[in-house]
Parts: C-alpha cells; sequence; structure tokens
C-alpha cells in the first residue's frame, strides 16, 4: 500500500475519532445535568428480580392444586447522609400483601403494581468504643435479629412501620458480643376508637466464638401485643389462619398475644463451606 493510497484511510479514522469524542462530550455534558444534593454523601442503587414457578399440590375434598408462575422485582436505593444517618427506600412488586411481593402471571397479561417496600431513616450516633447504637423509624427491615428458622414468628418479607433501636457491645478481650434490640410496631390505626394497636418486642442476646472457628449465637425475645381485641383490622391478609374472629380477612383478634421467644445458631464451616444450626422454640398457646 502506498502513502498516498493511505491518506483518505486517515483523514476517515481522524473525522471517526473525532465524532466520538463529541459522542463522548456529550454523553458526559447529559451526566453533568443531573444534580444530587450536597448534603448526600453515597447513594447505593440496588435491587433483584426473580422468576419461579410455583406448584402447589393438595389432596381432599373442595382442594385444587396451583400451578402459578409469577415474578418478583425490587429496585431500592441507600442514601447516606452527614452524621452517620442513612436513608432506605425500595419499592417492590406485589398485590400490598405484608409478606409476600411476588406477582402472579395471568389477567390478560396486565400491568404490575409497584409497593412502597420500604421507606426509613436510620441513625448511628457516634461510636462508643466497642460499642453501637441503632436507631430507625419508618416502614424499615426488621430491627429483630432473626434467622432463617425465626420466619416461625416473622416473615423474611415483612417490614415492621414504626420504631426500632438496637444496641451492640463487645466485651473487650473476650470475643464476646452481646446486644439488645426493641421494636414498637404500630399494627392498627383507628380513626375513631382513639386508640391504635401496637406490636412491642424486645430481645437480648450474645454471640460467643467457639473451638474450631465455630461460633454460638442466641437470643430471647418477648413480643406483646397492645388493645389488639379493641379494634378490627382491614388489612388483607392471607395467612393469618384462627387469629381473628370474623372469617373474613378482616375482624377482631381472637386472642391476646405475648409470646415468649429463644432462638440460637450454630456457626461453623467444613472445608470451607459454611454450615449454620438454627432453631427457633416458642410456647404453644
Ligand atoms: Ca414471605
Amino acid at each position: 500500500m502506498t502513502r498516498q493510497k493511505t491518506q483518505p484511510w486517515r483523514a476517515a479514522l481522524a473525522i471517526g475519532l473525532a465524532c466520538m469524542a463529541a459522542t463522548a462530550q456529550a454523553e458526559q455534558a447529559a451526566w453533568e445535568k443531573i444534580k444530587i444534593s450536597d448534603v448526600v454523601q453515597e447513594v447505593k442503587l440496588g435491587g433483584d428480580l426473580r422468576l419461579r414457578y410455583d406448584g402447589i399440590y393438595r389432596s381432599g375434598a373442595n382442594t385444587n392444586d396451583r400451578n402459578r408462575n409469577r415474578l418478583r422485582l425490587r429496585l431500592g436505593a441507600d442514601v447516606q447522609l452527614p452524621d452517620n444517618v442513612l436513608l432506605g427506600l425500595r419499592l417492590a412488586s406485589g398485590t400490598g400483601e405484608q409478606v409476600s411481593t411476588n406477582q402472579t402471571y395471568g389477567n390478560l397479561s396486565s400491568q404490575k403494581g409497584i409497593y412502597i417496600d420500604r421507606a426509613y431513616a436510620q441513625w448511628k450516633p457516634t461510636p462508643v468504643k466497642d460499642g453501637v447504637v441503632t436507631l430507625t423509624s419508618g416502614k424499615m427491615p426488621m430491627p429483630l435479629w432473626c434467622t432463617y428458622s425465626s420466619d416461625l414468628i416473622w416473615d423474611p418479607d415483612f417490614n415492621p412501620e414504626g420504631f426500632g433501636e438496637g444496641v451492640e457491645y463487645k466485651l473487650p478481650n473476650t470475643g464476646i458480643k452481646l446486644f439488645a434490640n426493641a421494636i414498637q410496631m404500630v399494627a392498627g390505626e383507628q380513626s375513631s376508637a382513639g386508640k391504635n394497636q401496637w406490636v412491642f418486642s424486645q430481645q437480648v442476646g450474645a454471640e460467643t466464638p467457639l473451638p474450631l472457628a465455630s461460633k454460638l449465637k442466641f437470643a430471647a425475645a418477648y413480643h406483646k401485643w397492645s388493645d389488639e381485641n379493641r379494634n378490627t383490622f382491614t388489612a388483607a391478609v392471607a395467612q393469618d389462619g384462627n387469629r381473628r374472629t370474623a372469617t373474613t380477612t378482616s375482624g377482631v383478634l381472637l386472642n391476646q398475644f405475648g409470646v415468649g421467644e429463644l432462638t440460637g445458631q450454630l456457626s461453623t464451616a467444613i472445608n470451607k463451606t459454611p454450615l449454620a444450626l438454627q432453631a427457633t422454640l416458642i410456647p404453644s398457646q
């Protein structure tokens, strides 16, 4: 190839590079138009999408099998503000039910709803030596320590509304960690009865290292309702069984509730594969 013949290619290459540079400049200018408040220190965006088949096979009178295809979409942001204040936001698919964010395919591919799944503010005051204090308010992740086995009481999808507190303290030179958590959850707001229903939970526990890189974590909790038998709940809950006096989804709660709970977890690893043994015990009433 002669020098003379390469010159048109060089010119084309130069024009191409100039176009790319102009495009990059334009893109940069577009991003620069998005302004974030100066008080925001960091924003973490996240989310997930789950697609699954859900088969329910039943026997007996008046029962039918179910075959469902379902999706779950969750989109969220953690916004870090000064003075250890965090804003947590999450939108999720679902039907407004407290313990599930699934949506079932059907209804001629109708559009699916998006709900406020979490909206909370969390403050961790300046940490003391070996200790952490966490204060949370809003519609928040469960402030109590929970394991997989804890869904005997709390569904992992459940995000309570109210106030949560947590304290952690590491005993010096022992590796032992003590913790205490509490929640004050608004269970029902009564527009005409004057008294709302609440749930109050307190939890204390400890975590201690064991030989062979294992550790044991355990906690005792007490969950108490307030004014649960006073007024009806109108929230639609599919899994409330015999807890209400009415056969519909609304109605006064049947019993007073005060539930003690013991939860423990033994964690270890076999060939670097994590292994945990969990148990939750509550009295049967
Ligand atoms: Ca669930």
